[in-house]
C-alpha cells in the first residue's frame, strides 16, 4: 500500500492491560476493528520479552495483511525488523527518527509523538510520515504522559507546521472517545490545516463490543458535528485577508421577529439571584424560559428546539455535575449552548470549573466580561503572552482577545463592558448600545446570557449575527427605558427595561421598529 493512501481517520492503538482489554482476545478485537473500517494499526505493548512481542506482532500483522491495513510496532524498532511490518512510531524518549529512518529505509512508515511546536517542527522536518499529537485530554491508559494540550495545544501545532510549509499527515490521540470525537477533529482543525483523523486506545480496545464502538466512532468521524454549521460555512467560504465585514443590521430585525414568532425554550441553569428577572426578561422578548438546574431533566429539555444557558454564578460540585449532564445533552441533541463563566478568575475552584465545562462539550457561545474572558482565554499557556490579567486591555486588545479565543474554540465570543465585543473567529464588531444603569441592578448580565439563548435557539445557523441582535435588543431597550420620564433610579428601571423590551419586540414583529444602533 502506498504511504499516500492510508486513510488515518481511525487509528487504533493496541494496549493487553486487563485494565483495558479486560479477558477479551487481542487478535479478535483488531479483526473486528479492521472490520469496521479502521485504516492503521498500531502494536503498543510496554510489557513483555522480545521473543513474545514478535510472536503477537506477527500474528496481528497477518490480521492487519488481510485488511490490506499497515501495522506499526510502537517504540521497538527491532520487533518492526524482524516481523517486516510496514513501520514504527515512536516517542520523544525513543530511538531517534533519522536513526530509525536509517534501520528501516524509507518505504517504513515512521509516525512520532509531538506535544508541542518544536517538537513537530523538528518531525515534519526530519521526514515522520505522520504525527501524533497529544495528549488531547487526560486519560488513564497512559498516566505518564507529560502535556495535556487539549484542542487549542493541537490547533496550534497545526496552525504551525502549515506555516512552515508540511503538509505532515497527523492524528492526535489522548481521552478519545465517541462523546468528544466530533467537537475535538472540529476544535483542532486549523485553517489551513486539519487533523487526518484520531488514534485511540480504550475507545475501542476497552468497548464491550469492539467492532461496533470502532463503526460509530467511524460515522460520527465522517459527519459534521451538529455544532458547525455557520463557522465551517464561513471558514470554508472566506479566506481571512480578503473577506470583508459583513453588514448584520439588516439581519437584526429578522432575529428579534423570529423569537416573536417561534417563542423558543430558554434553559436556564442559573443561580437564585437572578432567576426571576432572567424569566421575566426571556417572556419579554418572547421567549419561553424554564429554570432548571437539574441535569438529569436536560436530556428532554434539549429535544424540544431550545438553547441552553449554563451560568456559573453560584458554582459548587452538585452544579457542576448537573451543567455536565446538560452540556452533554444538548451538544448530543445538536442543541446551542451559552456558556457565562460569572466571577470565572475569582476563585481556584471556579477557575477549574472553567476548564472542567470547557472540557466537557461544546459551547456555542462564551460571554463575560473583561476579567472573565481572560480567565478563560488564559488557561492555554502558548496564547497567554501579552495578556497580563491585571492590566486593563486596550480597545484593540480587547478586541484582538476576544476574536483569538473565538478563533480557539471555534465559537462566538462576547466581552461585556461600556463598549461590548462579539467576535466569530474571523470577524469583530463593537457595539457602543447600553447605559450604565445596567450595572446599578443584579441579573442584567445574566440575563443578557438569557436574551442570547433565545436568539440563538431561533437563528442557530448564523449564530454571530442572532448573538448581536440579541444584544442590541437587549442594550437599546435598557437606552430607551433610561431616557423615559418615569425613571428616576434603579427601582424603576426594571418595570422600564422590561417594557421596552417587549415594545421593541412588538414594534419590530409589526415592522415598525426605529432605532439607532451603535456599531461597527
Ligand atoms: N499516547 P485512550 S496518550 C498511547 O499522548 C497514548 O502520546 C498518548 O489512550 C500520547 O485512547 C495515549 O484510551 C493513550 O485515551 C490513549
Ligand atoms: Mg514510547
Amino acid at each position: 500500500m502506498r504511504k499516500e493512501d492510508i486513510d488515518y481517520t481511525l487509528y487504533l492503538v493496541t494496549d493487553s492491560s486487563p485494565a483495558i482489554l479486560g479477558d477479551r482476545d487481542l487478535n479478535h478485537v483488531v479483526e473486528e476493528a479492521l472490520e469496521a473500517g479502521v485504516g492503521i494499526v498500531q502494536f503498543r505493548e510496554k510489557k513483555g520479552d522480545t521473543r513474545e512481542l514478535i510472536e503477537k506482532a506477527r500474528a496481528l500483522h497477518q490480521i492487519t495483511k488481510k485488511h490490506n491495513v499497515p501495522l506499526l510496532i510502537n517504540d521497538r524498532v527491532d520487533v518492526a525488523l524482524a516481523v517486516g511490518c510496514e513501520g514504527i512510531h515512536i516517542g520523544q524518549d525513543d530511538m531517534d527518527l533519522a536513526t530509525a529512518r536509517r534501520l528501516l529505509g524509507e518505504d517504513a512508515i515512521i509516525g512520532v509523538t509531538v506535544s508541542n511546536v518544536e517538537q513537530a517542527i523538528e518531525a515534519c522536518q526530519g521526514g515522520a510520515d505522520y504525527l501524533g499529537i497529544g495528549t488531547v485530554y487526560a486519560t488513564p491508559t497512559k498516566t505518564n504522559t507529560k502535556d495535556i494540550i487539549g484542542t487549542a495545544g493541537v490547533r496550534n501545532i497545526l496552525d504551525h507546521i502549515a506555516d512552515a510549509g508540511y503538509t505532515t499527515r497527523s492524528v492526535c490521540i489522548g481521552g478519545i472517545n465517541a462523546s468528544n470525537v466530533q467537537r475535538v477533529l472540529f476544535q483542532s482543525n486549523g485553517i489551513r490545516k486539519g487533523l487526518d483523523g484520531v488514534a485511540v486506545v480504550s475507545a475501542v480496545v476497552g468497548a464491550a463490543n469492539p467492532k461496533a464502538a470502532a463503526l460509530h466512532l467511524l460515522s460520527l468521524l465522517k459527519r459534521p458535528p451538529p455544532f458547525s454549521s455557520d463557522l465551517q460555512r464561513k471558514s470554508q467560504a472566506l479566506s481571512e485577508t480578503e473577506a470583508l465585514k459583513p453588514d448584520l443590521l439588516p439581519l437584526i430585525g429578522p432575529v428579534i421577529r423570529a423569537v416573536h414568532e417561534t417563542t423558543p425554550l430558554s434553559h436556564n441553569m442559573t443561580n437564585l439571584v437572578v432567576q426571576n428577572f432572567a424569566a421575566n426578561v426571556a417572556l419579554a422578548i418572547g421567549a419561553s424560559p424554564i429554570m432548571s438546574n437539574y441535569g438529569e431533566e436536560a436530556a428532554d429539555l434539549s429535544k424540544l428546539g431550545g438553547a441552553l444557558v449554563i451560568n456559573m454564578g453560584t458554582v459548587n460540585p452538585d452544579g457542576l455535575a448537573n451543567y455536565m449532564k446538560a452540556l452533554k445533552a444538548y451538544n448530543e441533541a445538536g442543541r446551542p449552548v451559552v456558556f457565562d463563566p460569572v466571577g470565572a478568575g475569582a476563585t481556584t475552584i471556579r477557575r477549574e470549573a472553567v476548564k472542567t465545562i470547557m472540557a466537557a462539550g461544546y459551547l456555542d457561545v462564551i460571554k463575560g466580561n473583561e476579567g472573565e474572558i481572560k480567565t478563560v482565554f488564559g488557561d492555554n499557556k502558548e496564547q497567554q503572552r501579552g495578556v497580563d490579567s491585571s492590566s486593563t486591555l486596550s480597545a484593540s486588545d480587547k478586541a484582538s482577545l476576544v476574536r483569538r479565543l473565538a478563533h480557539r474554540e471555534k465559537c462566538v465570543v462576547v466581552m461585556t463592558g461600556k463598549t461590548d465585543y462579539v467576535s466569530d473567529g474571523i470577524f469583530t464588531w463593537a457595539i457602543d448600545n447600553g447605559t450604565p444603569r445596567l450595572g446599578e441592578v443584579t441579573g442584567t448580565g445574566c440575563s443578557l446570557g438569557t436574551t442570547i439563548s433565545a436568539a440563538i435557539a431561533s437563528r442557530q445557523a448564523d449564530r454571530v449575527t442572532a448573538v448581536i441582535a440579541a444584544m442590541l435588543h437587549f442594550e437599546i431597550a435598557a437606552e430607551l427605558a433610561d431616557e423615559r420620564p418615569d425613571v428616576s433610579g434603579p427601582g424603576t428601571f426594571i418595570p422600564a427595561f422590561l417594557d421596552e423590551l417587549s415594545r421593541i419586540r412588538m414594534d419590530t414583529a409589526s415592522g415598525n421598529l426605529s432605532c439607532v444602533c451603535d456599531i461597527q
